[in-house]
């Protein structure tokens, strides 16, 4: 089914961790999350790369041939998302936190990654961005300017500015419906997004997660449950019904 011609308002959908849980690969902050095996300021700060690159790469690099597997796909939560993008007659957003590409590998094309993303490198020297699936170490030579030691994971630290704020806040401040979706609220500025767009005071909002987030008093819905239920549930009524 396609598109109908009578637009709809825009749909932003801001996801976390929860939603590639059931694809297999770890959240942060659930007991046995990443955080709970490796300290953040060693593995996501400048400071921590600064200190021991190799360490960070390895970091990294253990995450990326785990998303890489070929055992490791989108799940019926991701593919609702990409349905939702197909079919809704108005704009749907998707805004991830993730570093993996499941939301692609789904379907979604309209699509920020606030924190980066694990497949691409940065380098430092010359500012180019490349998608790299491999390992990465301190020795590899940036494809474009043939620099050694600037190459870096494409991903957002803490205490790095997330990428496309702007974009993200435009479409905040202009959506009818905001649907936060396996994020535990704890990672600002992502965390802060339910209360601007109350503080809009137009939309309607929704929390999709396995149990109640930081924020969860702060969403009009809440619906609690594994994404792989919850997500193809919502977005079939969302279809069919509306909000
Ligand atoms: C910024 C990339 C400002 C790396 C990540 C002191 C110093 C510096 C900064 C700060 C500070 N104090 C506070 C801050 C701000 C800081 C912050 O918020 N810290 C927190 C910890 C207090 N934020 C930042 O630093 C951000 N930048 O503020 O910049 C600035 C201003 C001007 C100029 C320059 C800078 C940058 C934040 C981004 C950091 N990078 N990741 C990597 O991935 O390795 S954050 C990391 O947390 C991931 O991106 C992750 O996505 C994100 C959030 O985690 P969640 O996705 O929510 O995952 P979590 O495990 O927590 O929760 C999973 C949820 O899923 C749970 O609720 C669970 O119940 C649910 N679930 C589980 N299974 C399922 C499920 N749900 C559904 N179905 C299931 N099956």
């Amino acid at each position: 089914m396609g598109k109908s011609t009578v637009p709809k308002p825009p749909i932003v959908v801001l996801t976390g961790a929860g939603i590639s849980k059931e694809s297999g690969l770890d959240t942060f902050r659930d007991a046995d999350g990443i955080w709970a095996k490796v300290n953040i300021e060693d593995v996501a700060t400048p400071g921590g790369f600064h200190r021991d690159p190799a360490r960070v790469h390895d970091f990294y690099n253990m995450r990326r041939r785990g998303l890489n597997d070929p055992g490791v796909g989108p799940n019926p939560g991701h593919l609702a998302l990409a349905r939702l993008e197909k079919e809704w007659p108005g704009e749907v957003l998707i805004v991830t936190q993730n570093i993996d590409d499941l939301h692609e590998r789904a379907g979604n094309a309209n699509l920020i990654h606030m924190h980066g993303e694990l497949n691409k490198v940065r380098c430092q020297g010359c500012g180019a961005v490349m998608g790299w699936t491999g390992d990465l170490g301190v020795g590899d030579a940036c494809p474009r300017c043939t620099r050694t030691g600037t190459l870096r994971p494409h991903i957002v630290w803490f205490g790095e500015m997330p990428l496309e704020m702007e974009r993200i806040q435009e479409a905040l401040d202009g959506c009818g419906l905001f649907v936060s979706i396996g994020t535990s609220g704890n990672v600002y500025p992502a965390a802060g997004f339910v209360s601007h767009v109350r503080a809009v005071g137009i939309a309607h909002t929704v929390e999709l997660n396995l149990e109640p987030s930081v924020g969860a008093s702060l969403f009009a819905e809440t619906l609690y449950g594994p994404a792989s239920e919850t997500v193809p549930a919502f977005v079939d009524r969302v279809l069919t019904r509306g909000w």
